[in-house]
């Protein structure tokens, strides 16, 4: 009895469940079979006492994987140079400025040390007030939210337009075969998005001129002063359309932008009556850029604005301006002791124009940038 008191004891709620006891054993009362009586007892609180230890580790279990989760949403990272961020590898990042704040939209380099190809199934975000401390948000965006897809999650862009923010994707298509362009859209810049369309919105097929199977990679989107926005994507071609006002389908016919030695990631950016087109060429890349008075063309070449990213054989830009600065975001490999072309991370250093609107090449550096005001 002692021990089935000292048992009790130990359970947290047994003033609750002594008289559950009584309820469902009337004999202990009435002093007949009285050890028939206590082992059914003992049994009753043996398998109690497992089940609370089950649940109680189950509780505790639930209780620190959603609080991780939440911190890990709610993380807050203060850069201390390049890479800005430290805990994962990230990529191909694209940057908006909404508001009073940068979102930094990146891949999400996930291969093993040893796997030299791409392993990438999500799309994370980031926002910071001024450049140096940023917010983690929980992945506002996977492979899996488009069922038509099979996976890779390369590189992105977002944008706004009537209060609804669309994200342009690169993404393997599940059935047609090789890359393909996606969007999906939300109500507010950190998401959650969801496929726009049920479909993807540029497939392999639809451009038949270049005979590789990821030439519909890199979207990059702009929307004109007009009203009119373009998608400029490509590898080894780098391509544009139109798109119509709903952003999730396009308006007029595919068209080719000639440019010299353009390998992918074309970045579409426009700052003071000039048009910029920078993207990576040759291999391992550098970035480049090309300059236009007319978002169709002809695009007249600059030269290189960023040189090869240290240990990184591709070189993905994005360009904003921000609180009066402008600046040049990018991924190397330099993450210690793994990083590499296929554990990259993003930096962030600044961007200088000419007076005659020419950009002054980057200055990699290993301090980054300092809190924008
Ligand atoms: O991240 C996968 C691919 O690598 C991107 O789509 C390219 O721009 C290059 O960065």
């Amino acid at each position: 009895m002692k021990e089935m008191l000292k048992n009790y004891k130990t359970h947290r709620n047994y003033l609750n469940f002594i008289p559950t006891l009584f309820y469902r054993h009337p004999e202990f009362i009435s002093g007949s079979n009285f050890k028939e009586m206590l082992k059914q007892v003992q049994h009753d609180v043996y398998f109690l006492n497992k089940k609370f230890k089950l649940f109680h580790s189950l509780g505790l279990f639930i209780f620190f994987s959603l609080n991780s989760a939440k911190a890990q949403e709610n993380k807050i990272i203060v850069s201390k140079g390049n890479p800005i961020i430290t805990d994962k590898y990230t990529a191909d990042p694209a940057a908006y400025v909404y508001g009073d704040s940068v979102y930094l939209y990146t891949g999400h380099d996930v291969a093993p040390k040893a796997k030299n190809t791409y392993e990438m199934h999500e799309w994370l975000c980031y926002s910071s007030a001024d450049m140096v401390t940023w917010k983690e948000h929980k992945s506002p965006l996977n492979t899996k939210d488009f069922a038509w897809a099979k996976d890779d999650a390369w590189a992105s862009q977002v944008i706004e337009r009537s209060g609804k923010f669309y994200w342009y994707v690169a993404i393997t298509h599940g059935t047609v075969h090789g890359k393909s362009i996606g969007v999906a859209v939300a109500d507010n810049p950190r998401g959650p998005f969801k496929d726009a369309i049920g479909k993807a919105l540029i497939t392999n097929d639809m451009t038949t001129d270049v005979k590789i199977s990821w030439d519909d990679i890199d979207p990059t989107v702009i929307i004109d002063d007009d009203g009119q926005a373009y998608l400029f994507w490509g590898n080894q071609k780098c391509y544009y359309a139109k798109l119509k006002k709903n952003m999730i389908e396009l308006d007029g016919p595919i068209q080719t932008v000639n440019v010299p030695e353009f390998t992918e990631a074309p970045w579409i950016h426009k700052r003071k009556g000039w048009y910029y087109l920078s993207y990576a060429s040759q291999f391992p890349e550098k970035i480049v850029y090309a300059m236009s008075r007319n978002i169709s063309g002809p695009w007249e070449y600059k030269g290189i604005l960023n040189e090869i990213a240290g240990n990184s054989n591709t070189n993905h830009q994005s360009i904003i301006d921000f609180k009066g600065k402008s600046y040049f975001i990018y991924h190397n490999g330099g993450i210690n002791t793994d990083g590499g072309s296929y554990r990259r991370s993003v930096c962030i250093d600044y961007l200088n124009y000419n007076s005659d609107g020419t950009m002054k090449r980057v200055i990699m550096t290993s301090e980054g940038v300092k809190k924008a005001k």
